[in-house]
């Protein structure tokens, strides 16, 4: 089964704790074949056809273009199955779904019983974050699906030679993950689909299912061991991007941001003249008396909804040239892909995540099906775009100075504002709300509190979470500044407030605040610009007029708002105890309302 050439490769990292996993995974497992890949172009390669072959993605018309479909109800998260194994009950503060490892392990070991019969089971190595960097962790991954470590070498560093470097040590995370039984190239057996995540022993199980966030551990499944890692050892795991802002000629300015899913992360990331390190998941370190931090991944896997010409100029141009990409749960017609929002009309049929599709086509409920998925997907690593920063690939990261979050909230929260010290800024992050949206599986437009957009991902205490946060400032020499910001304010009829590119004065209104560019005024909420700033910053870069007008209505302290939602607050943290710096910015912020 295990190969000589493979038997080589595992042999050469003198790992015991990786041949274990191994050895292990192929008893449970029993897949017909077993390879493993390395960090050479030829294994790449062996993937990129063997996931063609595989039939688990289709070449498209352009070069290096493929689809992968997931199934119907696969497209998105699957917060219900996805649940800790864990040792004895716990409570923190959030709503976490866990299962006692009396019970979860033998339920998933059943179901991967025999799960790759007649399979090729794929063993490949990444780091998650720059090789030979003090940020960066290990991942060993271990599955049946081409797919999975295709999407893996395009969004992760490959990490072989990395496990080398890690001189046998047993420091890294493992997942293990089967696509299961298939039909039509697609998990058939979605209920019996399950993500366990072992905090204790670094370890995840994720079976039948293909949906990237839920199959590809490095992502969310690898960020809430992160997470965990970090806090033992104080350094920050979170889902932000990070950016280089060009305020002015020559000045680039770190910025990171957290944002929930569907909010304008990667639009944010990708604004025109600035310069992208990563979209979704960064790891933060002190050093020297400075933060500084890496992406962890290298590449997008992005939303494609609205990604078209105006809004996503640089995504649309790279998603339409040839170059390597994978599309998932868009339409295809006769080897081209169409999205929503892709401002062009699509063809009346073709086939998408159902199958066959033709306008009109309706699902088991009579409801019209849509001609691509509102979570369709693609997959491509930074460095095929023209704005990728520099020093994406820097193994000591880069110098954050500010840090935003932003939310979606029709009607409460000013577009920007600067938080006045960092533990309010902290305070801005944890009070973060939106609206939720396609990326989860369930019901969209349900208001959800949402901490540091990192309510599905944190695996400590809420409170031991926030207080790691306000610490990791003592000992700076300079102290990154907060934002907030909100790019979903509506007026009284429900009309949106801005425009999708209103976002890059926001941004570089906060850019000149961090280098001392701009007076603000200071709120009961925290510092907003000033009318002539803005005005100023819409005709110089989206060459607008923004009216007094758009300002007061914007820039309006909804106090009544404001209010209510502290009440939200106060309710949403009522059942753990706060850090004592936390409780005293949520006191203030309503004294000052
Ligand atoms: C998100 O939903 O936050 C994503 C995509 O980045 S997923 O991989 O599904 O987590
Ligand atoms: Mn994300």
């Amino acid at each position: 089964m295990l190969d000589n050439v493979s038997r080589a490769k595992l042999e050469a990292l003198n790992n015991p704790k990786v041949m274990a996993y191994v050895e292990e995974a192929i008893k449970i497992c029993r897949p017909a074949k077993v390879t493993v890949i390395t960090d050479s172009e030829e294994d790449t390669n062996y993937i990129r056809e063997l996931a063609i072959k595989n039939r688990e993605e289709t070449p498209l018309k352009l070069k290096g273009h493929t689809i992968h479909f997931d199934s119907p109800k696969d497209q998105g998260r699957d917060k219900q199955h996805t649940r800790y194994l864990v040792s004895k009950k716990v409570d923190w503060g959030l709503d976490v779904n866990y299962i006692l490892k009396d019970e979860g392990l033998p339920e998933i070991l059943s179901i991967i019983d025999g799960i790759m019969e007649g399979k090729e089971m794929l063993i490949a190595f990444f780091s998650l974050g720059p090789t030979n960097s003090p940020f960066s962790l290990r991942a060993m991954q271990i599955t049946d699906s081409a797919y999975v470590v295709h999407s893996e070498k395009i969004l992760y560093r490959s990490g072989y030679e990395e496990f080398k470097r890690l001189n046998g040590s047993d420091d890294f995370f493992y997942f293990l993950h089967s696509a299961g039984r298939l039909v039509d190239n697609v998990t058939a057996d979605i209920d019996k689909r399950r993500i366990y995540i072992d905090l204790e022993e670094n370890r995840v199980y994720t079976v039948n299912n293909q949906y990237a966030g839920n199959s590809v551990g490095l992502k969310k499944l690898a960020f809430r061991l992160a997470i965990q890692k970090a806090q033992r050892e104080g350094w920050l795991a979170e889902h932000m991007f990070l950016m280089g802002v060009h305020g002015k000629p020559g000045r680039t300015t770190y910025f990171a941001g957290a944002f929930p899913s569907a909010c304008g992360k990667t639009s944010t990331a990708m604004l025109p003249g600035q310069s992208i390190v990563g979209d979704d998941i960064a790891y933060f370190r002190k050093i020297n008396g400075e933060i500084r931090a890496v992406n962890v991944e290298k590449g997008i896997f992005g939303i494609i909804e609205n990604v078209n010409p105006n809004d996503d100029p640089l995504i649309y141009e790279a998603l339409t040239t040839p170059r390597e990409v994978i599309f998932s749960n868009v339409l295809v017609n006769d080897g081209t892909p169409y999205w929503l929002g892709m401002g062009k009309e699509p063809p009346a049929e073709g086939i998408n995540f159902t199958g066959h599709w033709y306008k009109g086509k309706k699902d088991e409920n009579g409801k019209e099906i849509p001609y691509a998925h509102k979570n369709a997907r693609y997959t491509i690593a930074l460095e095929e775009l023209d704005n990728v920063d520099p020093n994406l690939n820097d193994p000591n990261g880069v110098p954050v100075k500010a840090i935003v979050y932003g939310g979606r909230d029709s009607y409460t929260t000013v577009p920007i504002c600067e938080s006045l010290s960092w533990a309010h800024g902290v305070f801005m992050g944890a009070t973060v709300e939106s609206e939720t949206t396609a990326a989860t599986i369930g019901k969209e437009g349900v208001r959800t509190h949402d901490p540091m957009a990192n309510k599905d991902f944190i695996s400590v205490p809420l409170a031991t979470y926030l207080e790691n946060h306000i610490k990791f400032a003592e000992g700076l020499k300079e102290v990154p500044t907060i934002f907030a910001t909100n790019y979903f304010l509506k007026n009284s009829e429900g009309k949106y407030l801005n425009g999708k590119l209103d976002k890059l004065v926001w941004i570089l209104w906060a850019e000149g605040r961090v280098n001392g560019d701009y007076d603000a005024i200071e709120t009961p909420v925290g510092r907003i610009p000033k009318y002539e700033d803005l005005k100023n910053l819409f005709k110089q870069h989206l060459n607008a007029d923004y009216t007094e007008e758009d300002y007061n209505e914007q820039f309006a302290i909804r106090i009544a708002k404001y209010l209510e939602k502290m009440d939200r607050m106060t309710e949403a943290f009522s059942h753990i105890k706060l850090p004592a710096a936390f409780a005293a910015e949520m006191e203030n912020q309503i004294k000052r309302l």
